[in-house]
């Protein structure tokens, strides 16, 4: 019997939503950070076994940009699709996911309430308390607390996103992960590091774009530009000297070798553009 599904994984930014993601899918499909709003566009990561196949949806998380339903009903429109709602929490509730829940409450889908960084509850006994104000705010089809980097629990979830799969025939060839091309993997890897290196003055509107991949050799080459809005953030991105460029490629390259399982050589320039 095979079963095939779709999931949306939806929440507060921070929450860890792409750390689930890539931790189901066991590859780094989506960029993860302690700040805030480095998902930017939906990341489909494609889950497969013998039996399943399953489409997770990535979603930018809700921020302070949002304000009414209205909002989150434009970020989520593709919810009508799926078959599981994966609603990703940490361990405080705010009004956000009040906005979320009002949201749900429409459109009635089964939802898991994902109870994320258990980790950092130091005093278990705060952990029951707050289990029982969520299981009071809604009906979820289950609460699952996790840590996001135990390899245990995210099995625990994954097996119970089983039982909301339905039966259905795979819809994608067993060797595709996303519906993302490579290019655009990669260019979110190097993105990544720039907002990992880059405090305060960073500029989230920055954009990387892979021109090309050389896979001829045994060593990639790979090309990438780095699109700025301001020539002083390029001065920055380059930092003194080219210190935080060359640290940026390094881990950047780092990152892609582990993703392509393969040596690359690794080419960043930065351009200027409006
Ligand atoms: N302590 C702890 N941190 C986590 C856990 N899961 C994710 N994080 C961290 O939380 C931050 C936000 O994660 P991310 O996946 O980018 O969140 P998103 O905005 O919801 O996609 C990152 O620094 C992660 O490393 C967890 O279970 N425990
Ligand atoms: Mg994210």
């Amino acid at each position: 019997m095979n079963y095939y599904g779709i999931v949306i994984i939806i929440g507060r930014v921070n929450v860890g939503k792409s750390t689930i993601l890539n931790k189901l899918i066991k590859k780094k499909l989506s960029i993860i950070s302690h700040k805030i709003c480095t998902t930017q566009t939906n990341i489909i990561g494609i889950y497969n076994n013998d039996n399943y196949q399953i489409m997770f949806i990535d979603t930018p998380g809700i921020n302070t940009n949002v304000t009414n339903i209205n909002d989150i009903r434009k970020q989520y429109n593709i919810i009508h699709t799926v078959d599981l709602v994966l609603l990703i929490v940490s361990n405080y509730w705010t009004k956000y996911e009040e906005l979320i829940l009002d949201y749900l409450k429409q459109v009635n889908k089964s939802t898991l309430l994902i109870i994320n960084k258990i980790d950092l509850f130091n005093n278990k006994n705060n952990l029951l308390p707050y289990l029982s104000f969520l299981n009071k705010k809604y009906n979820f089809s289950s609460i699952i607390p996790i840590c996001a980097k135990r390899k245990n629990d995210v099995n625990i979830l994954l097996k119970t996103i089983y039982n909301y799969i339905p039966c259905g025939e795979p819809k994608f060839p067993n060797y595709m992960i996303t519906n993302q091309s490579y290019k655009f993997i990669l260019s979110e890897l190097i993105r990544e590091k720039i907002v990992k290196f880059l405090n305060k003055e960073l500029p989230y509107t920055t954009k990387v774009e892979v021109i090309y991949i050389n896979e001829s050799k045994s060593i990639y080459n790979i090309f990438a530009i780095i699109y700025v809005k301001k020539i002083s953030q390029k001065k920055i991105i380059i930092g003194n000297n080219g210190y935080l460029i060359k640290k940026i490629n390094s881990y950047a390259k780092k990152s892609i070798e582990i993703f392509l399982n393969n040596k690359i050589n690794l080419i960043l320039s930065i351009k200027f553009k409006h």
